[in-house]
């Protein structure tokens, strides 16, 4: 087990038993087409959370106390296909110990692993895509997990909710659901676009964030920045609202590729993934249990269980 903790965490915030949270680092980037980099994302994420701190003045809260769990890093990248499986099973081997799983990321193509994972883990699950791309294309370049094609199938097995979106393939349109979709430009001036998001958002949601949602204005560093897009404090009181509403299940932020000269994208993914965990926890006492509400009959059919004791 390694020593290093989220964020310099005291080691007894940090260990698997106790935490109720684990965030799984995933550094991928073998399908990006426009600029590479995403392989480094989560270890300048990481340390970006080194250097942040922990108590958050909107909540007065310090959600480390909960526990967080840094796992491994997946480092399997043969193919995006055993990719995709690797980030599936162990996403999954958390779930199913009752955790709050977490992914940063690497390219969006993992979260055909980690959508997958939870929509076998959860009953009726809401798929919550914040991205500029639509990402619906069943195939591209020879692959269907490329990063072009990362909500594909949650498109076919979940309720896909698609938010920021401002970039596109025609081909796409004929995949995409026009009523569960809601585009930068009419979000831009409709002031109640949250409203009508989390009306369409069943009760189980997984978020996977895109960091190019954000305006590459607070967010440059990105491997395909649009221009257009979520703002700092409209995107925190979205999500604010959905950790309120719904039981957010958990999620993945993907997509920073970090630039040497200008560490300011990679302090914002610190204090978005601190802030996301702020609100998940928001009023939970440390010595609550945690409660996911995976669905217990996937733990017996699951075919990873046995290697359970393996922590
Ligand atoms: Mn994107």
């Amino acid at each position: 087990m390694s020593t290093k903790t989220y964020a310099g965490i005291p080691q007894q915030y940090g260990a698997l038993e106790t935490s109720k949270i684990v965030l799984i680092p995933v550094p991928y980037d073998g399908t990006s087409t426009f600029q590479k980099g995403a392989d480094k994302g989560p270890d300048a994420f990481l340390h970006a959370s080194e250097n942040m701190e922990l108590y958050d003045i909107e909540t007065q809260s310090e959600v480390y106390k909960q526990g967080i769990y840094l796992a491994d890093p997946i480092t399997e990248n043969s193919s995006p296909e055993a990719v995709v499986e690797a980030v599936h099973k162990i996403t999954k081997e958390h779930i199913i110990k009752n955790k709050f799983v977490t992914i940063f990321g690497g390219e969006h193509s993992i979260s055909i692993g980690t959508i997958r994972a939870f929509n076998e883990c959860f009953d009726n699950l809401t798929v919550l895509h914040i991205d500029a791309h639509a990402d619906l294309r069943k195939e591209y370049q020879g692959s269907s997990c490329n990063h072009a094609c990362a909500v594909y199938e949650a498109s076919q097995t979940t309720n896909l909710i698609q938010v920021g979106i401002r970039s596109m393939d025609i081909a796409e349109t004929s995949v995409m659901d026009e009523e569960k979709t809601f585009f930068a430009h009419d979000m831009a001036k409709d002031e109640y676009w949250m409203d009508t998001v989390i009306e369409a958002l069943g009760d189980n949601v997984f978020i996977t964030f895109d960091l190019d949602a954000l305006d590459p204005s607070i967010m440059p560093s990105t491997g395909t920045p649009e221009p257009g897009g979520l703002f700092w404090y409209e995107t925190l009181d979205f999500l604010k609202q959905v950790f309120a509403e719904k039981n957010v299940v958990g999620f993945d932020i993907v997509e920073l590729c970090p630039n040497e000269a200008d560490k300011s994208s990679d302090f914002l993914a610190a204090k978005l993934y601190y802030k996301m965990l702020t609100y998940k926890f928001d009023g939970t006492d440390e010595e609550d249990e945690f409660e996911s509400n995976f669905h217990e009959s996937k733990k017996e059919i699951s075919k990873f269980n046995n290697e359970e004791d393996e922590y």
